[in-house]
């Protein structure tokens, strides 16, 4: 992952400082891309310990076309809490303490903190328990699985651009229109948090599949790990519905930052050598990418150097 972390030092030497909605701050470039060869191995960080099942639950979420976490709860996937809780805590429902702003409160201040973890547990329990609580507020609105999934038209009927890039695959490779976009300007609003992956490309040459994908906003020490690593899975689960061998997955990013506060672990990554990239398994006997499940998708020869903890920007 040398490409990864040549990203990380090229974002210290030449960010801008720049202040973002969080009010965290951030180094920051704009307009990088780096590629990664999938025959190379699996593009899992190995300079620091990724958590591998949870790209896995939420890729597949995705798939399903599912935009409510209470399916990543089931899994024990926690990575879209933040944003479920703060419709919650938003609604007029609920009666707990003010949660206003608790992603930076929590980090500061260890008595928030604590009555924070206890109302995020109590909610979470709700989801899992109650289909009707999750319903109305486990819900992240028109998020990227029903982008993908279910893109509603103007005349009523929905689009279904997973299947459609499938399809158009299988039927005519050399097309330069495969594409599916999760950015869907009538409903920005309505997302509990407009889409940063926002669009992707095929491509087929050789007998193998390319993926570039757009991701107008990239968290380089939180986010692109996760981003990386579901975009080469995805190459992987539509290049084997479409038998095709995998090729590159192309990763172009807007502005990409390293927050201020994920600078000592960025140093710290930086100080580590890589390793062998693991090896993706998919499980034969399932044939249809919308049949998979959790435990049909496994990683082998991982060994990554441990994991370095940092404050979520919410
Ligand atoms: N972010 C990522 N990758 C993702 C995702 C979010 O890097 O898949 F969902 C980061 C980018 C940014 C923040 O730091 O989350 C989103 O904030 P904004 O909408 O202000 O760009």
């Amino acid at each position: 992952m040398k490409q990864y972390l040549d990203l990380c030092e090229h974002i210290l030497h030449n960010g801008a400082t720049k202040e973002d909605r969080t009010g965290t701050g951030t180094l920051s470039v704009f307009g990088h891309q780096m590629r990664f060869d999938l025959r190379e191995g699996f593009p899992l960080m190995t300079t620091k310990k990724t958590a591998f099942r949870l790209i896995v639950s939420e890729l597949l979420w995705f798939i399903k076309g599912d935009t409510n976490v209470r399916a990543l709860l089931q899994d024990n996937n926690h990575i879209w809490d933040e944003w479920a809780f703060t419709q919650w805590i938003a609604s007029d429902e609920y009666a707990g303490p003010d949660m206003t702003d608790f992603g930076r409160r929590a980090q500061k201040d260890l008595e928030f903190a604590e009555l924070y973890k206890l109302e995020m547990q109590s909610f979470q329990r709700k989801v899992i328990e109650s289909p009707e609580f999750a319903e109305k507020y486990g819900d992240l609105g028109p998020v990227y699985g029903k982008q993908w999934r279910s893109w509603a038209t103007t005349e009523g009927g929905t689009i279904d651009q997973l299947k459609n890039v499938i399809e158009s695959i299988k039927k005519n490779p050399d097309s330069r229109r495969h594409l599916v976009t999760a950015w869907n300007p009538e409903f920005i609003d309505d997302m509990a948090l407009p889409p940063c992956h926002i669009m992707f490309q095929f491509y087929v040459a050789d007998g193998k599949l390319s993926c570039q994908l757009y991701q107008r906003s990239a968290d380089v020490f939180l986010g692109v790990p996760f981003n990386i690593a579901s975009y080469a899975l995805l190459t992987h689960l539509i290049a084997r519905e479409c038998n095709l061998e995998v090729g590159d997955f192309v990763h172009t990013t807007g502005d990409t930052h390293l927050y201020s506060n994920h600078l000592t672990q960025v140093h710290e990554q930086l100080s580590r050598e890589p390793k062998m990239l693991p090896i993706l398994k998919i499980n034969e006997e399932v044939d249809s990418i919308f049949d998979l499940k959790l435990e049909d998708i496994t990683i082998e020869g991982y060994d990554p150097h441990p994991r370095i903890k940092a404050p979520v920007a919410v």
